[in-house]
Parts: C-alpha cells; sequence; structure tokens
C-alpha cells in the first residue's frame, strides 16, 4: 500500500493523510494503521504533563532544539491545538510547510480533544505509532495536566515528566496523587521567575515519603526557564539517562507489555461499545433499554446481557468487518 510505504520514508502529507483519517475513525485509516503497526517500537515516547500554564509548549520547544544538537529527529503530539510551536512541520489538516525553514527532522501534530470516547490515550497512541513509523527518534507528548489526563500520560510513555512552575507551586498539593507517583523526572519551570526553590522543596518532600529500592530510579529535579532555553540540555540528558535506566533494567520492556495490554483492551472496549450502540441505536432497541433500567423494569446487568446476546448474533458480522 502506497501510503504505508510513504510514511515509512518520513513523507510528512501522507502521515497527515493518515492522521486525519484516524481521528475521523476511518475504517481504511485503521487497516492502514494495522500496516505500519510492525514498523513501530523504535522511538523513545516522553510525556510531559502539568498545570495549564507552566510553560510545557514553551519546554517542548527548547527540547527539540536539544535533541536536534544530538542528531536526533524528533516528533510531537500536543493534545491542545492551541499549543504554540515553531521549528517543525504542523501536521494538521492543512501542512504548513515553510520550505526554507521548515526543519525535517522535526513533525508536529496538534489534536483536539473533541469528541474523544476512548479519552486521551488511543488517538495519542495511533499518533505516536505513526510518527514512530515514520522513524522519529524521539516523540515528545504534551497534555495539559487536568484531571485524568495526567495519570494518562503514563500509560502512552516511557518515561514521564511533570511540569511545574512557581506560579504551580500551590498546585503541587492538589495534583493527582497518581502523576506524582508515576512522574520520573520533575521539571520546575521558570526559574527566572522567583519561587522555584519552594517548588523543588514540595517536590523532594513528596519525594522523600515513596519508597525507593536499591536499584531503582530515583527521579530527578531539573530546573529549567524554557523561554530562554535554559536547562534544556541538561533535561534531555535527564531522558536520556532515564531512558539507559529503562533498557538496562527490563523496564521498557515492562512498560510496553503494560501499555500494549491497554491498547488491546482500550480497542476491544470501544469496538465492542460502538457496534452494539451504533447497533442497538439503528434498532430502536437502546432507548427501549435504558428507559426499562431507569424505571426498575430491568436491572443494568440483565440489561447488558441483553446486548451481550444479541452481540453474539452478530458475531460472523463483526470478525468479518
Ligand atoms: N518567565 C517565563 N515564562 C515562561 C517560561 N516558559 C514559558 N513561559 C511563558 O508561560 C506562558 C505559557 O507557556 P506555554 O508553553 O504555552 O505553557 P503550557 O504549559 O504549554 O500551557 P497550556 O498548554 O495552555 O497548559 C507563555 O507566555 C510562555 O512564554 C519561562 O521559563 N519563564
Ligand atoms: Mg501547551
Amino acid at each position: 500500500m502506497e501510503i504505508v510505504e510513504k510514511i515509512l520514508e518520513g513523507n510528512v502529507l501522507a502521515a497527515a493523510v493518515l492522521m486525519r483519517g484516524i481521528e475521523d475513525e476511518r475504517p481504511d485509516a485503521l487497516v492502514e494503521l494495522g500496516m505500519v503497526y510492525p514498523h513501530t517500537g523504535r522511538a523513545y515516547v516522553i510525556g510531559l504533563t502539568g498545570p495549564p500554564g507552566v510553560g510545557k509548549s514553551t519546554l517542548i520547544d527548547s527540547l527539540i532544539g536539544a535533541f536536534r544538537k544530538k542528531g536526533m529527529t524528533v516528533g510531537v503530539v500536543a493534545v491542545d491545538p492551541t499549543s504554540p510551536f515553531t521549528g517543525g512541520a504542523v501536521l494538521g489538516d492543512r501542512v504548513r510547510m515553510q520550505e526554507h525553514t521548515m526543519d525535517q527532522g522535526v513533525f508536529i501534530r496538534s489534536m483536539a480533544t473533541r469528541g474523544w470516547r476512548g479519552g486521551l490515550s488511543k488517538a495519542t497512541i495511533s499518533m505516536i505509532h505513526i510518527m514512530d513509523a515514520m522513524g522519529k527518534d524521539v516523540i515528545l507528548v504534551e497534555t495539559v495536566g487536568t484531571g485524568q489526563s495526567e495519570v494518562e500520560i503514563t500509560k502512552v510513555s516511557d518515561t514521564s515528566v511533570l511540569v511545574l512552575s512557581p506560579d504551580s507551586g500551590d498546585q503541587v498539593q492538589v495534583i493527582k496523587a497518581g502523576i506524582l507517583e508515576a512522574a520520573d523526572v520533575f521539571v520546575v519551570n521558570k526559574a527566572d521567575k522567583g519561587g522555584a526553590e519552594y517548588v523543588i522543596s514540595r517536590v523532594e518532600f513528596m519525594l522523600g515519603m515513596r519508597t525507593f529500592h536499591p536499584n531503582d530510579w530515583k527521579p530527578g529535579i531539573v530546573l529549567t526557564e524554557a523561554i530562554s532555553k535554559k536547562g534544556a540540555d541538561e533535561l534531555a540528558d535527564v531522558l536520556l539517562k532515564h531512558k539507559e535506566y529503562l533498557d538496562v533494567s527490563g523496564e521498557l520492556e515492562k512498560r510496553r507489555k503494560i501499555r500494549a495490554r491497554e491498547e488491546l483492551l482500550k480497542n476491544v472496549e470501544s469496538f465492542v461499545r460502538d457496534y452494539c450502540y451504533q447497533g442497538f441505536v439503528a434498532e430502536g432497541h437502546l432507548e427501549e433499554l435504558v428507559d426499562g433500567i431507569a424505571q426498575r423494569k430491568i436491572d443494568p446487568h440483565s440489561a447488558a446481557m441483553k446486548i451481550i446476546d444479541w452481540l453474539g448474533g452478530h458475531f460472523k458480522q463483526i470478525s468479518a468487518h
């Protein structure tokens, strides 16, 4: 298939077309993604999350520079259409090609969060796979850390980075415990502003409560000033050190297996849900069941079993899907 070959060659337009198809959930795009998949697994995926406005996009911009200096190619998936990025091809609906200034080694894809039933990870993982197949060495994933997505980032990345800033000092307490425990690297950005020490001490206090075994990775805290690119090289070095730790300790394989399991189950879940939903809506039975449950004429489990029975009847059709 031509589009798959083009993607493997790193063709931006082909990748943009497939990404669009995935977002629109076109069946042919899913087939193409399946053909791309065997060529993935090489990229190092880094997830960056943190409260709004701490400077994640700016930091990613500076990290792009740091990785490019090391001769590495970079892909960026930003779960936020307004993220301001510079210096790479933007894989959007419209591919913006700045012919002379464009760095072929950098691809950026912003995604809108609208209408995602599968949550952050299903669509994001597909974008990561495509960038991986394009041959990007490092893939940076930005998510705004409000609520659930903070923890979800750990499900898509090899290394999870929590970005904080002096403005977010008080937010350290309210940030979901999950990400505080899952983060491999902490960044305190906006070092130019006063108050970074306070955030660092909060993070250190929190890390002091975590138990580490002798061979465990102990999360470091990196101070950055993303607007002037200060600390970006150091952060890139820490991240690559974490990658080495993941490789050597066998943790990378473990994490990727956990992710493969998540991805598999997520696919089953969303397929079954969509298939049943569409089928039942088409046949007019969904509302009937919903009303029945609301009026206590049937319990939710028995109603679900009716749908599962119906699904069984459609089994042959589904597997030919
Ligand atoms: N003073 C200072 N400002 C910074 C620094 N890094 C980023 N900013 C500014 O902080 C603001 C937010 O930066 P973004 O990079 O958009 O932050 P973000 O975390 O990606 O924001 P959301 O995606 O909206 O959550 C911008 O005005 C940046 O210029 C820094 O190191 N120092
Ligand atoms: Mg941003």
